[in-house]
């Protein structure tokens, strides 16, 4: 089948209207199963595009499916990457209604604030903590517009990899000053853990999905800029949440971030 430009900005705009309605709906996959993995980033891209017309702003990436326990709870075993908008930064301090969701989830993530321009198709880990600022604990909320959130690879592309909300922590960490392969990370909700793992989760080090990252990007001509935030993947599974509940998400040495739901 011919994936024309009209057909991929009306699979764009039908998942913007799921979000902004808050209604989940069928996967593309479902109508069209044959979906490309890059026609699947052309529709994130146009969606990305009405976001931004719509008065939104790119302010960083996230990377998907980064570890073992996220790619066997999706049933999806590649690493994927999406935007962040500025709409989808939320603060410790500001409760978000849960009407703001369809179905979310938390997960518990390390964000790296990128100091330095970087683009290329060869960079490696050392390349990505030379351009980081900082790095800090960050909780992401993931909410996909389809049913069950179930989903296939091209499907959750499209998607923009399910992205919603996150929140950064406050203690900005020097990226040398911890082992982001070894720290510890547990993600409680309303007191109780619930996830446990360490960095290492994300493919051996978190800096390495973002290298990913980059060099996917760089096959598109694009980069990482200066101010970038960049969320690494999930370390653990994700959980749900529902309204009056609180995530807290704790890294050894990088201290803690929270999130709650009203
Ligand atoms: C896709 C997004 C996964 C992560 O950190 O692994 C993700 C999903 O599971 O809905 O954000
Ligand atoms: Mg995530």
């Amino acid at each position: 089948m011919e994936w024309t430009q009209e057909l991929k900005q009306e699979l764009a705009d039908w998942l913007l209207s799921a979000e902004l309605e808050k209604r989940e709906v069928e996967k593309i996959t479902s109508r069209y199963p044959e979906l490309p993995i890059e026609v699947a980033y052309d529709i994130q891209r146009l969606l990305i595009a009405s976001k931004e017309q719509a008065g939104e702003r790119c302010i960083g990436l996230k990377l998907g499916l980064t570890s073992k326990a996220k790619q066997q709870m999706m049933g999806v075993h590649e690493v994927i990457y999406g935007y962040l908008t500025d709409d989808m930064l939320a603060t410790e301090w500001e409760p978000t209604p849960y009407e703001r969701f369809i179905h979310p989830k938390a997960e518990p993530e390390i964000a790296f604030l990128i100091g330095e321009d970087l683009q290329g198709t060869n960079m490696t880990a050392d390349d990505v903590m030379r351009a980081t600022a900082y790095v800090a604990p960050a909780i992401e909320i993931i909410d996909s517009r389809y049913e069950n959130f179930r989903f296939t690879l091209p499907d959750v592309v499209a998607d923009n990899c399910s992205s919603t909300s996150f929140v950064v922590g406050n203690t900005w960490v020097a990226p040398d000053a911890v082992d982001l392969s070894l720290v510890g990370v547990v993600m409680s909700k309303n007191g109780l853990v619930q996830t446990t793992g360490s960095g290492a989760a994300v493919l051996g080090h978190p800096a390495e999905a973002v290298a990913w990252a980059v060099n996917k990007l760089g096959e598109r001509g694009l980069g990482l800029k200066k101010g970038q935030i960049i969320l690494s993947g999930a370390i653990t599974e994700a959980i749900s949440f529902a309204a009056g509940d609180n995530v807290l998400v704790q890294i050894g040495g990088m201290g803690s971030v929270t999130f709650v739901c009203r």
